[in-house]
């Protein structure tokens, strides 16, 4: 509860790579309702973890956009997936913010539960969604720092980017929230 800004910072990585390689307790994956798998980070998460993630997946009755339900990682490094469903970008003023908003809160509310310590997240919605990418990481790392600062149980989350633009607009946005410029 008394973490300071530095200290909230150390406790979180931006990194550019594969998040199904990543050796962390729980993965996030930027899913669709059915939970049954689609393309992008969703379709190499399930790729990886092998046929009995869909089949765990079938058990959950889909989930809600921002919402996050969670399985276990199967074949992947990370013991956990955590599933949520990022918004469709329609432009912004259908409640695509505060839906982006909830999928990073439950997903670490459900992380916390789960007595996860450390945790990788997409930049959910920026892909096949379409989300923009500054205001989705500003929300992105804005929900994480929120969190981190009142909750010690999850010590590290990696917010992870493919491609260097995503990973230049995360860096960017943290000196900005951090007030490093
Ligand atoms: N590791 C890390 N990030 C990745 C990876 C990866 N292996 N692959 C892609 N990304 P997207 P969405 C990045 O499209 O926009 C699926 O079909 C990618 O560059 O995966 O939330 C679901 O089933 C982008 O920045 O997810 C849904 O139907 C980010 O992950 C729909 O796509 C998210 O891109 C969800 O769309």
């Amino acid at each position: 509860m008394d973490e300071s800004n530095t200290t909230v910072r150390q406790r979180i990585a931006i990194i550019q790579g594969d998040i199904t390689l990543l050796a962390v307790d729980a993965i996030v994956n930027a899913a669709n309702n059915s939970l049954l798998g689609g393309g992008g980070v969703d379709g190499a998460i399930h790729d990886a973890a092998g046929p009995e993630l869909v089949a765990e997946c079938r058990t959950l009755g889909g989930c809600e956009t921002g919402a996050a339900k969670i399985t276990r990682g199967y074949r992947l490094p990370a013991r956990y997936v955590i599933h949520t469903v990022g918004p469709v970008w329609y432009g912004g003023d259908y409640g695509e913010p505060a839906s982006l908003a909830a999928c990073y809160r439950n997903s670490l509310k459900l992380a916390k539960l789960n007595d996860i310590e450390t945790l990788a997240f997409p930049a959910i919605s920026t892909g096949i969604y379409g989300y923009p990418l500054e205001p989705a990481a500003r929300i992105a790392l804005s929900e994480v720092i929120r969190f981190l600062e009142g909750n010690d149980e999850v010590r590290h989350v990696t917010m992870i980017c493919r491609g260097d633009e995503a990973y230049a607009v995360y860096q960017q946005v943290a000196r900005e929230l951090f007030g490093e410029e």
